[in-house]
C-alpha cells in the first residue's frame, strides 16, 4: 500500500501538507487538495488509522477536545483521562479548540472519520452540530444537547465560598474579574459571587475578561483598569487569570495579601508555584476527570447511565494571597 511519502513525491506537494489534507487540520488550498486527492484515487491509498477502524466497528480511540491546551488545569485533566483510557485499553487524540467554534467543527468531522469510539467535548462552543452524531459523548461544562451528560464542579458554590472568603477576611472594595460569558462555569462563580455580596448588602464591581488565558490580552485588559489599586479584595475567574493579575499588580507595586487579598479558582499545580502562593477554590480535578472518561466508556460499552448533570463539589484552599 502507498504511504505519505510517496503521495506527497508524485503530487509534488510537502509532506506537512498531505499530512494535513488526511487529518483534516490547518490549511490545505483548494489546489493542494485536488492534486493530493488525485494521486490518492490513482494510487487506492487509505491512511493508517482508518484502514484499522474499517476492519473493526470503530477504534480503541477517544477524542478528547479541551479548550485550551496552555492551561495547567487542561493539562491536569488530559493527563488523568489520558491514563485511566490507557488502563482501559483506549489511547487519547488530543483537540485543542481555542473556544473557537469552526475549530470544533473541524475536529468533529476529522474525529467521526477516525471512528473515534467516543468524544469527551470540553467548554464546547457548538451545539446543533452535535445533533446526527452517533458516538458516545461527554460534555465538561458547556451543556451541548439534552441527551448529552454534562459533567463540571459545582461553580456556584465555589463562587459564593470564594466571597465569603474574601468578606471575612476583612475586604470591603471588592472586584470580581469574570471569565468570558460563553463559559457556563465562570458565569455560575459569578453568580454565586454576587449572590452571596447581595446577601451582605455589598456592592461590588466586576469585569470580564474576554479569554481564559493569552497573557499578552489579560495584561491589557488589566493595564485598561486604570483603578485596578483601588480594591482591597480581587476574586479572579481561575489560577491562569489570577497569576496574570498578580504579576500586573506585582509590577505596580501593590502588596499582595497587605494591601490587596486575591482568590482564584482550580487549585491547578501553578498557585502553589506562584509567590505569594494562590488562595483558591478547588476544583477536583482528578473526581472531574476519572468520572468524565469511566462514564464514557461505559456508555461506549453500551451500559446505561442516567443521563443527568454531574457535579462535583468545591473547597476552599488557603494560601498566602489571603491573611491568614
Ligand atoms: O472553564 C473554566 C474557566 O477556566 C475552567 O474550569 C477553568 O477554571 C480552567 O482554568
Amino acid at each position: 500500500m502507498a504511504n505519505i511519502r510517496e503521495i506527497a513525491k508524485k503530487a509534488n506537494i510537502s509532506i506537512a501538507t498531505v499530512s494535513r489534507h488526511l487529518n483534516g487540520t490547518g490549511y490545505v488550498s483548494e489546489e493542494a487538495r485536488e492534486k493530493i486527492q488525485k494521486v490518492i484515487d490513482e494510487l487506492n491509498y487509505t491512511p493508517n488509522a482508518l484502514a484499522r477502524a474499517m476492519f473493526t466497528k470503530n477504534s480503541k480511540t477517544i477524542g478528547l477536545m479541551v479548550p485550551n491546551i496552555s492551561n495547567p488545569f487542561f493539562n491536569q485533566m488530559a493527563s488523568v483521562i489520558e491514563e485511566y483510557a490507557k488502563k482501559m485499553g483506549y489511547t487519547i487524540f488530543l483537540c485543542n479548540t481555542d473556544d473557537d467554534r469552526e475549530k470544533e467543527k473541524n475536529y468533529l468531522e476529522v474525529l467521526q472519520s477516525h471512528r473515534v469510539a467516543g468524544i469527551i467535548a470540553s467548554r464546547s462552543q457548538c451545539r446543533e452540530e452535535y445533533v446526527n452524531i452517533n458516538i458516545p459523548i461527554i460534555a465538561f461544562e458547556n451543556h451541548i444537547l439534552d441527551n448529552i451528560i454534562t459533567i463540571s464542579s459545582d461553580n456556584y458554590n465555589g463562587g459564593k465560598m470564594a466571597f465569603d472568603h474574601l468578606y471575612k477576611k476583612g475586604c470591603r472594595k471588592i472586584l470580581h474579574i469574570k471569565g468570558p460569558h460563553v463559559f457556563e462555569a465562570t458565569e455560575l462563580r459569578y453568580k454565586g459571587f454576587l449572590e452571596e455580596a447581595k446577601s451582605r448588602n455589598l456592592e461590588i464591581d466586576v469585569i470580564e475578561f474576554q479569554h481564559d488565558f493569552q497573557v499578552q490580552m489579560l495584561e491589557e485588559s488589566i493595564r485598561s483598569m486604570k483603578s485596578i489599586n483601588n480594591y482591597d479584595g480581587i476574586f479572579v475567574f481561575n489560577d491562569i487569570a489570577a497569576a496574570t493579575v498578580m504579576r500586573a499588580l506585582k509590577k505596580s507595586g501593590v502588596r499582595i495579601p497587605q494591601e490587596v487579598q486575591i482568590i482564584g479558582f482550580d487549585n491547578s499545580f501553578i498557585g502553589e508555584l506562584l509567590y505569594p502562593s494562590l488562595t483558591t477554590i478547588n476544583q477536583p480535578i482528578e473526581e472531574l476527570s476519572n468520572t468524565i472518561i469511566e462514564l464514557l466508556i461505559k456508555i461506549i460499552n453500551g451500559e446505561n447511565v442516567p443521563i443527568r448533570d454531574y457535579i462535583m463539589e468545591t473547597k476552599l484552599v488557603e494560601r498566602e494571597t489571603t491573611l491568614s
